[in-house]
């Protein structure tokens, strides 16, 4: 451990900066080893502050070594500043100057993928959120806003691709015989926003024709060997741009948007002015090398960060503990644009799958912390599903209280209001509430209150005077440093249904209507309907109206007419859903209490219901025989039995498909044709239906079965259904499944996005020798410790292997201790991310929380980044 602890920064200790930086003037003489970095900062005393002498701090970090420094044309001595714990500071200032600051950094060394790093032969950077400290020293805080000019100088047989943000505005020849390219952007932007790309890069270039005519130059660049994979993202990013003309009224703004793929990135992507920069796995696809789900993850990412251009870019965040005013704000942007660009449906149970099972478990982990943080150690660990998944949430909660249409207006007076400024989000809040006149004042607890909310409902029915009374009530847990909670203001949308499933229309305040949004504001309150001829069933949180765990009684056979009865598609699925976690639930019980395993024959008669009924959407079928994941109903337990949980799971599993395997053998085989692969809605739909039934058919004895799985792995014409045919195989425990494996990696070892698809499905593997399979994997050549993508699928396959992680000896906690102990220098932030399994100790059955909280002790221990240390010490408090 260390002497001194790294400190907290609060919210409550913002003050505006002293200096502001009017201009920023920056030279890279570019090489692998040391690159020196010039920047010349038109600096100014920020009037906003008075009068005032404070000293000028400028951020550094560590790995920037300061090699020159001047004020106007005056070399500063050593006596006229100093650096303390990486910050510069100058004691005396004028009230207006140009700092010229000369430093020198050493990309290769940099294995943090902070600031200016190389990724295989190339530049690239990563500032945000506080990255460009790396670089040079600044005043690197986003609401220090300036207009950048870029020179990159390097040798052009090496590097003749050289980027930056903005518009290439001048380039030529060095007395040395270099090439250098002048970069500018007009737009003043914070620094987290700066990029540099160098390499020997190819291009893909397409023009996209704004509302207003003009031409956008847009470029896709990646090393030369993957240019054949970038058609789709052009295409998306397309799509990306006039969806945002017409959903949002926002126009693109540069001449030129540029992308660049890179193997080396801590995230998904990153929105650099001008010059978006992705993790490779996240922007290139081809039928043959890329699953559906990856198609789709790659059209909203390069979505998500074209719309940032605004929401993010244009308007920033004052400070960071803003950051779900742009991230949230942005994830629903981009959670609307798919849905408008496949189905709605489909994509909210995606996005509310994922809610309730992430989000929620963080929500009830000791990293809770609000949408708003009030305080951090360090920043990075606050990139969370809290600020983006529920910061979304947030953000779709105020469309259902506007409606569509005062919602845009809210949107269009916040940009209007707000360009070219670093804000809050009650900026946000107040552009909406201004535009639409209502009052969301006790809405905002959303952003500062942690916890997920449950309300539980009761109802009553006067049949006499056809009066249907719902009493709903909430309470939010306590979270750590938040003992007491509010009431929260909370959209409730409901329907009512009759007993054979017709919507009923019932009044409530005088609105009679076959939906209705119910205002929950109290800790407990009655909503009474009037108008109702039978008693009803209630269909509650439509479309998951809000972030939020819903209890009800319902009986089974209520949750079997809502599954097949609502009109609301979401809660079709999600009364599907809770049927299953019933039974799983029941079936968890008895395997931690030793006894044989028995279900109820009514989820069975649904699905046979569900699958027989040929009207449905293919979608909507393989959605709801889905069963709950492992990962949702450790979510649901308390304690959590991991061996329960799988066991219970597979069983059910197994009971279904021998109970229904003709039918689970005709959806197969009726989806089975194939043509041309394409990432639609409606083929993948039929993609996701036919495996989804192949991995029931597989689980029963059926010989048939377990040749269509080797049959589809040989002969399938996309990686959706090889990569499919082999995890079930694996799942299964196919008897070729080993063979299957050496035969796949054998046929991509060239492709690495592939071949990181076959590390996360070998480190899941259930076998016993499930961690020596791991640890082979990690000397594989395949492997590599510096590749963050490589390390997610080994470490994050094997936390998913529920019998290997969860092993009761703790060799599985410990192995990943060790793995978090060995990044924790190299790469905190990928370091700190690896503790995420670890950090729901308290919630595991007694024997294995024990060990799981002992290895937590033992990193601890260790001399930590703030990164890890920050995750460590509040999991232990
Ligand atoms: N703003 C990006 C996410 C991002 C955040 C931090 C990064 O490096 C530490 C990189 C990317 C987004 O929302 O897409
Ligand atoms: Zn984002």
């Amino acid at each position: 451990m260390k002497e001194s602890q790294p400190s907290t920064i609060y919210l409550k200790d913002y003050k505006v900066p002293p200096f502001l930086i009017d201009k920023t003037e920056l030279t890279f003489d570019l090489d692998e080893a040391t690159t020196i970095v010039t920047s010349r900062l038109h600096m100014r005393r920020n009037p906003a502050c008075g009068k005032s002498t404070v000293p000028l701090t400028l951020d550094g970090g560590e790995g920037v070594k300061l090699i020159g420094l001047a004020m106007d044309d005056y070399t500063l001595p050593p006596e006229e500043y100093r650096i303390s714990e990486n910050k510069l500071i100058i004691t005396a200032t004028a009230d207006q100057f140009v700092l010229t600051c000369e430093t020198l950094i050493e990309p290769q060394n940099n294995t943090s993928l902070e600031g200016l790093y190389r990724s295989s032969s190339m530049f690239c950077t990563q500032c945000e959120a506080e990255g460009f400290r790396h670089i040079t020293y600044y005043l690197d805080r986003p609401d220090v806003m300036s207009v950048f000019t870029t020179t990159i100088i390097a040798d052009a047989d090496r590097y003749p691709v050289m980027l930056s943000n903005g518009n290439e505005v001048e380039r030529g020849k060095t007395e040395e015989g270099k090439t250098f390219v002048v970069w500018n952007d007009p737009f003043p932007k914070p620094a987290y926003l700066f990029a540099l790309v160098a390499g020997d890069l190819a291009v893909k270039n397409d023009i996209f024709t704004t509302q207003n005519k003009r031409d956008v130059k847009l470029q896709i660049f990646t090393e030369t060997h993957n240019i054949d994979k970038v058609d789709y993202a052009m295409e998306a990013l397309k799509r990306s741009m006039r969806w945002d003309e017409e959903a949002y009224g926002r126009e693109y703004d540069l001449d030129i948007f540029m992308i660049v793929a890179v193997d080396d990135f801590n995230m998904g992507a990153m929105e650099n002015k001008g010059l978006n920069i992705f993790n490779s796995s996240c922007l290139l696809a081809s039928p043959e090398t890329t699953t559906d789900d990856s198609y789709l993850r790659v059209e909203a990412i390069v979505a998500h960060e074209y719309f940032h251009n605004w929401s993010g870019n244009r308007v920033t965040c004052r400070d960071w503990f803003q950051l779900s005013l742009k991230e949230g704000f942005t994830v629903f942007r981009d959670q609307t644009f798919s849905a408008d660009m496949h189905s709605e449906t489909v994509k909210r149970v995606e996005d509310v799958s994922f809610l309730r099972t992430a989000q929620f478990a963080e929500d009830a982990g000791p990293m809770a912390h609000p949408v708003r943080p009030a305080s951090f150690i360090e920043i990075s660990n606050f990139y969370t599903l809290t600020v983006y998944e529920k910061g979304a949430e947030i953000v779709r909660m105020i469309h259902t209280l506007l409606g569509a249409e005062k919602f845009r207006a809210g949107s269009d007076l916040y940009f209007e209001r707000h360009d070219g400024q670093a804000v809050t989000c009650d900026d946000f809040v107040s552009a909406m509430e201004d535009a639409s006149g209502v009052d969301l004042t006790q809405f905002k607890r959303w952003y500062s209150q942690a916890g997920t909310p449950v309300v539980s409902v009761t109802d009553e029915f006067d049949a006499a005077s056809g009066t249907y009374r719902l009493t709903m009530k909430q309470e939010t847990p306590v979270t750590p440093n938040q003992p007491t909670k509010l009431a929260l203001h909370i959209p409730v949308r409901v329907g009512l249904l009759d007993q054979s499933g017709n919507e009923l229309s019932a009044t409530l305040d005088g609105t009679t209507a076959e939906d209705h949004v119910l205002h929950l504001t109290s800790s407990e309150q009655v909503f009474e309907f009037s108008g109702v001829t039978a008693r009803p069933i209630p269909s509650l949180l439509r479309g998951f109206s809000a972030p939020v765990k819903l209890h009800y009684d319902y009986t089974p056979a209520n949750l079997l007419l809502l599954m097949s009865s609502d009109s609301d598609g979401f809660n079709r699925w999600s009364s599907a859903q809770q049927l299953a976690v019933n039974e799983l639930q029941a079936l968890i019980g008895q395997a931690i209490a030793g006894e044989t395993l028995s279900i109820d024959s009514q989820l069975i008669d649904g699905f046979k219901a569900l699958i027989g009924d040929c009207n449905l959407d293919p979608a909507m079928v393989a959605l709801i025989l889905t069963l709950p994941s492992q990962a949702y109903l450790s979510e649901l337990a308390n304690p959590i039995y991991p061996a329960a949980i799988k066991q219970a799971r597979h069983y059910l599993k197994t009971q279904l498909a021998n109970a229904l395997s003709g039918e689970f053998e005709s959806l197969y085989t009726n989806n089975k044709s194939q043509g041309v692969y394409q990432a639609n809605a409606e083929d993948i739909a039929c993609r996701s239906l036919k495996n989804l039934a192949l991995s029931y058919w597989v689980e029963t004895d059926s010989e048939a079965a377990q040749q269509a799985v080797v049959q589809q792995f040989e002969f399938a014409n996309n990686m959706t259904d090889q990569f499919s045919a082999l995890s079930i195989a694996v799942h299964s425990q196919h008897e070729k499944a080993a063979d299957m494996l050496a035969v796949f990696y054998d046929q991509w070892k060239n492709e690495p996005l592939v071949v990181n698809k076959w590390l996360m499905l070998s480190a899941g593997q259930e076998s016993d020798d499930a961690l020596i399979i791991v640890k082979g994997l990690m000397e594989h050549p395949a492997f590599d410790l510096k590749n963050p993508n490589k390390v997610r699928s080994v470490l994050g396959g094997f936390g998913q292997n529920m019998a290997a992680f969860h092993k009761e000896d703790g060799s599985g906690y410990r192995f990943l201790a060790d793995q978090i102990i060995l990044l924790n220098k190299r790469n905190p932030q990928i370091a700190s991310r690896l503790c995420t399994p670890l950090t729901r100790w308290k919630k595991m059955q007694p024997e294995l929380s024990e060990k799981m909280k002992s290895e937590l002790e033992r990193i601890l221990a260790e001399d930590l980044s703030k990164d890890v240390y920050e995750v460590i010490s509040k999991c232990l408090a």
